[in-house]
């Protein structure tokens, strides 16, 4: 497989540049799970493990994740090492929360959902699934990636009111495409294709059961009508997904499925996605004599205002606050983290690295 196929380009050819000359290749991770990484590349699937500077990475984000380019060692050899990976392009990341099992040794640092991904399908059902403030959320995940975001709005065999879920959806979408599927019965998927560029990847991400892996088998299936090859995906899809895996379509696009996520806690490195996901609510707010305005008791007000006139949804106000609190609140334990782990660094620089055994392969 050529590794432009595998969606290579200038930017991971500028940046590789720093591994020439170590005998090193490069090649995409597709799967990672128990220390084991899948990685496709110019010699095909390989597996593989990490180097030592790569697994005494101080941070979660600092490891591998499915989507990204890595540095691999001779593929000649037994066994394949990683010794680097490529600065992203994109990445989704999610807040890791304190105390809980499998990813409680670090709060405040981000997990990688998936790396260097251009396009963010938001399935979500139109049966109990549907909802718009969940759908936010995952707007402002997508926005703060730097992948671009589309809404799927799948199962509208089960649903009656279609086309006002739609028109409430775009009502909140703000300039992003509003699709409606059904994937069981291979409707709406042609509005769908034209997002399916060879070399580009996109990821299903969305509730548990809203359709991502049925749409991933039908886009798979109309792939292999066009072409008459067999895909990778068609059957694999069919199964519940435990792990985010990356399929090439045999139409050239590049598929990340994942599994739903039980919990999705906002992180973000400025209020960016936000501003994105909700360009009306930072609008009035512009308008706000105060630039520090809490929009509770200040005079004039621009939140207040609109509120007040009807311009601004309340509903959408809360979403907004909501998540801002959530992303201000991961910001504020990454800090104190970065803190801790400088203070560490300081009193012992040997033990660096023994401290905390990265978590491979959560499931999530
Ligand atoms: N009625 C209906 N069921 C669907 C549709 N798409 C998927 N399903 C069903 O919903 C269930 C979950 O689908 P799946 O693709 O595994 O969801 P995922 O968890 O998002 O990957 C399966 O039983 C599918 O057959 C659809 O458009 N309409
Ligand atoms: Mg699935
Ligand atoms: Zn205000």
């Amino acid at each position: 497989m050529n590794i432009k196929q595998l969606g290579w380009n200038a930017y991971f050819e500028s940046h590789f540049e720093l591994y020439r000359g170590q005998d090193l290749f490069p090649a995409r991770v597709v799967r990672a799970g128990g220390g084991f990484y899948t990685l496709l590349g110019a010699e095909g699937e390989q597996t593989a493990t990490l180097a030592g500077q790569v697994r005494h990475a101080s941070t979660h984000d600092a490891l591998p994740a499915v989507g990204d380019w890595v540095a691999i060692d001779s593929p000649l050899e037994g066994s394949i090492r990683i010794h680097g990976i490529l600065p992203r392009q994109t990445a989704l990341k999610r807040a890791t929360v304190a105390n809980r099992k499998g990813l409680a040794e670090k709060p405040g640092v981000p997990q990688v959902l998936a790396a260097n991904v251009d396009i963010a399908m938001i399935v979500s059902g139109l049966n109990n699934d549907y909802n718009p403030r969940r759908i936010e959320r995952y707007l402002t995940l997508v926005h703060e990636s730097g992948a671009t975001p589309i809404i799927v709005l799948n199962k509208s065999d089960l649903c009656p009111e279609t086309q006002a879920l739609r028109a409430e959806i775009e009502s909140i979408a703000y300039g992003t495409p509003v699709l409606v599927t059904s994937a069981k019965r291979g409707e709406g998927l042609a509005e769908l294709t034209p997002h399916l560029e060879a070399g580009k990847t996109l990821v299903l991400i969305g509730s548990s059961g809203a359709g991502k892996s049925t749409l991933l088998n039908r886009l798979a299936c109309s792939d292999h009508q066009r072409t008459s090859e067999v895909s990778a995906a068609v059957g694999k899809g069919m199964h519940t997904t435990t792990h985010r895996e990356l399929f090439p379509l045999p139409g050239g696009a590049l598929v990340i499925d994942t599994p739903g996520l039980r919990e999705l806690h906002l992180w973000g490195e400025s209020e960016a996605g936000l501003a994105s996901t909700f360009p009306e609510v930072v609008g009035f707010a512009a308008q706000c004599r105060f630039n520090d305005c809490q929009h509770e008791a200040e005079p004039d007000c621009g939140i207040r205002q609109a509120l007040h006139e009807g311009t601004l949804d309340p509903a959408r106000l809360e979403s907004y606050l909501k998540q801002r609190a959530e992303i201000a609140s991961s910001k504020m334990q990454h800090e104190l983290a970065a803190q801790v782990a400088q203070k560490r660094k300081r009193k012992s620089p040997s033990r660096q690295g023994k401290r905390w055994r990265p978590e491979h392969g959560d499931g999530q």
